[in-house]
């Protein structure tokens, strides 16, 4: 409906201009993608489901671009046992041991799979975090940023993706847990927040989709700061709101041209 109006209105001022005769008819700037955003806090299940059923049927871990579908990282599976409850958690296990097209950066100095609410980091945690999928949640270590990148599943060819979506624990400050999704040419397509927990579980959600594959990189920025054994959160005495992540959904990953 704003649409609508806003071309009416793009219409009018199209023939104002037309009647000037100074005035050189230049073709209007093409409009933004429009982005559909899904947020919820307290109990997010169904608002998840609902953002799932967006992106169609789980892919799994299967190897191989997909005609359709989605992905998701639930950080459960027990192949990453190996590698849980310590600060190296391989950057690309979720493209090389599981197939799913998801690669990770951060400016920090690693990745923590966690199944102890990062209790074992600072005893405090545990009265912060919750996991939304049982029982292991994630955070880089060193920062409260991290890209993730996409791959056609299995391989090292860049995709771009739909649609993505996050889970979120401990969201204590407004506007400052925000995933900022990217085109493949670098451009920002723009950022969006995660809401404020609400109840006890404490758990938000993020996701916005596009009618067409376009992001090729999501950079997430977890509250104001990064876990440390001497740093609690903001809501216990802390200075910074710390927020950890769950389950991350995403398009099924299409090879960028
Ligand atoms: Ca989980
Ligand atoms: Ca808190
Ligand atoms: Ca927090």
């Amino acid at each position: 409906m704003h649409r609508m109006r806003f071309m009416a209105l793009a219409a009018v001022a199209v023939i104002t201009a037309c009647s000037n005769d100074s005035v050189t008819n230049v073709p209007p700037a093409p409009l933004p993608p429009q982005a559909t955003v899904l947020t919820a806090t307290g109990n997010i299940a169904t608002k998840v489901d609902d953002f799932r059923n967006l992106l169609g049927a789980s892919n799994g871990g299967t190897a191989g671009e997909q005609p359709a579908g989605r992905r998701e990282i639930s950080w459960d599976g027990a192949g990453a046992n190996p590698f849980d409850n310590k600060n190296d958690f391989p950057a690309g296990f979720f493209n090389s041991n599981v197939k799913s097209g998801a690669v990770f950066t951060t400016a920090g100095t690693g990745f923590r799979n966690d199944s102890t609410l990062f209790a074992e980091i600072n005893p405090t945690y545990a009265a912060q975090f919750n996991f939304f999928s049982a029982n292991k949640i994630f955070a880089p270590v060193g920062s409260n940023q991290l890209d993730q990148l996409f791959q056609v599943a299995g391989q090292p060819t860049p995709a771009v993706v739909r649609g993505f979506g996050i889970v979120l624990s401990d969201v204590d400050l407004a506007d400052k847990t925000t995933i900022q999704l990217f085109a493949q040419d670098g451009s920002s397509l723009g950022t969006f927040a995660a809401p404020v927990r609400s109840d006890a579980a404490g758990l938000s959600f993020v996701g916005v989709t596009y009618d067409q594959a376009i992001i090729s990189r999501v950079r997430i920025t977890l509250g104001t700061g990064a876990l440390a054994a001497n740093v609690n959160d903001v809501t216990d005495g802390g200075t910074v709101d710390l927020v950890v992540l769950d389950n991350l959904i995403y398009g099924e990953p299409k090879k960028a041209f």
